[in-house]
């Protein structure tokens, strides 16, 4: 990925800032700093000093306003490598080119927070992945979860302004847990099955990289051959989909706000390069648009796997955090309408505001039209657009003529619709009256939500049980929990039944959808234990205790890129019993227990100072109560029943040695809780 190379020219990139001589923004050497230029060592400051005004003006100008949603978010670069059996669905080369090998940008992100917002809220996660592919940028403007709340795009604003902090005194931040977002759910039923899919698991995620992707909209893909297939677009991630447990999430919000970036860039850093299958779902493109009853027009429905494999067509790795967070991350510029060929839009009615509202939101948030020079946004196909100048212009431009047709360059560049990488769009039908139409196929706003519920386990259902019972607890008026709860009555009985009692409200009367069947691919719940790569196991130590576990372990583990740290009661080097020493990464003062996925407590600890610290306890009953994995080594076991861990507990493993735990704690953390444990506590 040659970034220091100019992608159109091939020239070496400007990094703007070089050498090492400090100079003025005009490149004139500077001679201090530090001083501003006064008359005399106590006089006024001089409006002479060019230096200070350019440096305080650059900086007054820093800022430019963040994204009206999504503005919280981290990015990286990576590579997209096509298998290549997708050609028989779309002629896009970057899909149908086997091996092909496509430089992409991907940004996550959550919806409702501002930039400084913290990680690890329940919300939506945005998931944009920018293919700069040979014909063209192709933007899939995706989210993790495959369903939005409304099915027109003109409803957005609205729904926007409701969960965005309440505008008297903009609290809360970052949170749908007010009485605004849930008067707009509870009005437009169109957004529980969505709401169910926020108030699950789904809502928060342990880390990007455990995270599915969905392109929610269905696309339209041609082939080489002409032939053209209604498509979804999904991320399979290589780990697995895991989210943290709510509490978890609360702890992680204040105890480290960077949570989800650092997990990312930390990941990248450790070689353990966060990986996602590309998959499509593909349905035949019938003059009705429909596939099995479901309207593939409508935003809040999936297609279910179990009648629509999702078949993977490739592989994206990030390899590469980003040098810098404004020039690539903030300035990054998304848009549904940047397709190639090959791939196209449909007539869903949000996909299709969402063609005007990417390509406005730029003007404002980068400052004019020529947002896709910049570095990160710059084709790597050649550009040859007729566009002209603008605000931040780059190019200059060659030439005198600017317009079509045109006799002084032989009328060129040419529009050619039969030539190779030439986007032309599908000639499909369109008929009927205008108006403000609202179809009868987009009026079942429960079936679905209905089966996301069926589908999910016992501990999920406690989960988004419980969810809804803390939103609609933090809401203060009554008649909008009450509507809340009068859609939840028509998803299931036993939902409404247990978030009124959770809120003290009567239950209301709810007529269910009749005959819905789960989709057993919607729980996240592994039948096996998955992949650990980049896990994160904490490993309490003691001065002349025994240290050899953390080695141990590291080595056991290290082809998987396991991070092991050790937690000790001081910082710098501790001493074991056979004169090993340890680095110390971690205290009880800079830790928390959200830190790891697994706790182990070394031979030794028992008795020693950190034993009789009690913030040992607190973080070794919130791994408990999160269902994280627990290793006691020797009298370890002591420490975990001193601070009122079950040890007999399911996920809580005694050991004499470090070999005995290595295979069971790794099957442990493939399993990324005890969901036997955690069902006990969820009753
Ligand atoms: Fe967005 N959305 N959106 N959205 N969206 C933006 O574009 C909008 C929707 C999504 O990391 C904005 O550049 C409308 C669905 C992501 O830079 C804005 C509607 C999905 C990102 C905008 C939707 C998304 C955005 C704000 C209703 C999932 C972050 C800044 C029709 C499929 C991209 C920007 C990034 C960002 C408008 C609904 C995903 C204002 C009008 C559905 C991942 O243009």
């Amino acid at each position: 990925m040659a970034r220091d190379r100019n992608p159109v020219t091939h020239e070496p990139d400007l990094h703007a800032q070089d050498g090492d001589r400090l100079t003025t923004a005009q490149g004139a050497g500077v001679d201090d700093t530090n001083h501003s230029l006064t008359a005399g060592p106590r006089g006024p400051v001089l409006l002479e000093d060019h230096h200070l005004r350019e440096k305080i003006t650059h900086f007054d100008h820093e800022r430019i306003p963040e994204r009206v949603v999504h503005a919280r978010g981290a990015g990286a670069h990576g590579v997209f490598r096509a298998y290549g059996n997708a050609a028989s669905v779309t002629k896009a080369a970057f899909l149908a080119t086997p091996d092909e090998e496509t430089e992409v940008f991907v940004r996550f992100s959550t919806v409702l927070g501002s930039r400084g917002s913290a990680d690890t809220v329940r919300d939506v996660r945005g998931f944009a992945t920018k293919f700069h592919t040979r014909e063209g940028t192709f933007d899939l403007v995706g989210n993790d979860f495959p369903v939005f709340f409304i099915q027109d795009a003109v409803k957005f604003p609205d729904i926007i302004h409701a969960g965005k902090p309440e505008p008297d005194r903009e609290i809360p931040q970052a949170q749908s847990a007010h009485d605004t977002f849930w008067d707009f759910i509870g009005s437009h039923t169109e957004s529980t099955h969505m709401a169910m899919w926020a108030m699950s698991d789904r809502g928060i995620p342990r880390s990007y990289r455990t995270m599915e992707g969905f392109g929610v909209h269905t696309f339209r893909m041609e082939a080489a051959d002409g032939s053209t297939s209604l498509v979804k677009f999904h991320w399979k991630p290589v780990l697995g989909v895991h989210s943290q447990v709510w509490e978890e999430a609360q702890i992680t919000q204040g105890a480290d706000p960077d949570f989800h970036r650092r997990d990312l860039y930390d990941a990248i850093a450790a070689g353990a390069f966060p990986q996602w299958e590309l998959g499509l779902q593909i349905m035949p493109d019938t003059a009705d648009e429909m596939f099995e009853g479901i309207d593939l027009l409508d935003p809040t429905k999936i297609v279910p796997e179990e009648i629509c494999p999702v078949q993977t067509v490739g592989l994206l790795t990030l390899t590469e955090a980003p040098e810098n967070f404004f020039a690539e991350t903030e300035q990054v510029a998304f848009h549904v309408d940047h397709v190639v060929p090959g791939i196209q839009v449909t007539n869903d009615p949000l996909m299709q505001g969402r063609l005007f509202s990417y390509l406005d939101t730029q003007l404002t948030r980068l400052g004019g039209p020529n947002f896709a020079q910049l570095p990160v946004n710059r084709p790597r196909a050649a550009v040859n657009d007729m566009f002209r100048d603008g605000m931040h212009q780059q190019a200059v431009h060659r030439g005198v003529v600017t317009y079509k047709p045109n006799q002084i360059d032989d009328d060129r560049p040419v529009a050619e619709p039969d030539g190779d990488g030439v986007f032309v769009t599908l000639p499909t039908p369109v008929s009927g009256e205008k108006g403000r139409h609202h179809p009868v196929s987009f009026t079942d706003h429960f079936s679905q939500a209905r089966m996301f519920w069926l589908s999910l386990t016992p501990v999920e259902q406690a989960h988004e049980v419980e969810a809804f019972t803390f939103e609609l607890g933090k809401c203060l008026r009554q008649e909008v929990k009450e509507r809340v709860l009068r859609s939840l009555a028509r998803v299931d009985s036993d939902l409404v039944r247990r978030v009124a009692a959770g809120l003290g409200l009567p239950v209301p009367e709810g007529e269910v959808p009749d005959g819905v069947m789960p989709s057993p691919a919607l729980s996240q719940i592994p039948a096996e234990p998955g992949r650990v790569d980049g896990r994160v196991v904490g490993v309490l130590v003691a001065e002349g205790g025994d240290l050899t576990p953390v080695s141990d372990l590291r080595t056991a583990y290290s082809d998987e890129n396991v991070v092991v740290r050790a937690i000790a009661a001081h910082g710098g080097e501790v001493s074991g019993a056979s004169g090993e020493t340890e680095t110390v990464e971690r205290t009880l003062l800079t830790t928390r227990s959200v830190e790891y996925d697994a706790v182990v407590v070394a031979p030794g600890v028992a008795g020693s100072a950190l034993a009789a610290d009690p913030r040992t306890a607190v973080l070794l009953l919130e791994a408990f109560r999160h269902g994280k994995a627990m290793v006691a080594l020797g009298d370890g076991v002591d420490l975990l029943t001193s601070s009122g861990v079950d040890t007999s507990a399911p996920g809580v493993l005694t050991c004499d040695g470090v070999r005995d735990c290595v295979q069971p704690l790794r099957d442990a953390l493939g399993m990324h809780r005890s969901w036997e444990r955690l069902a006990v506590f969820a009753g």
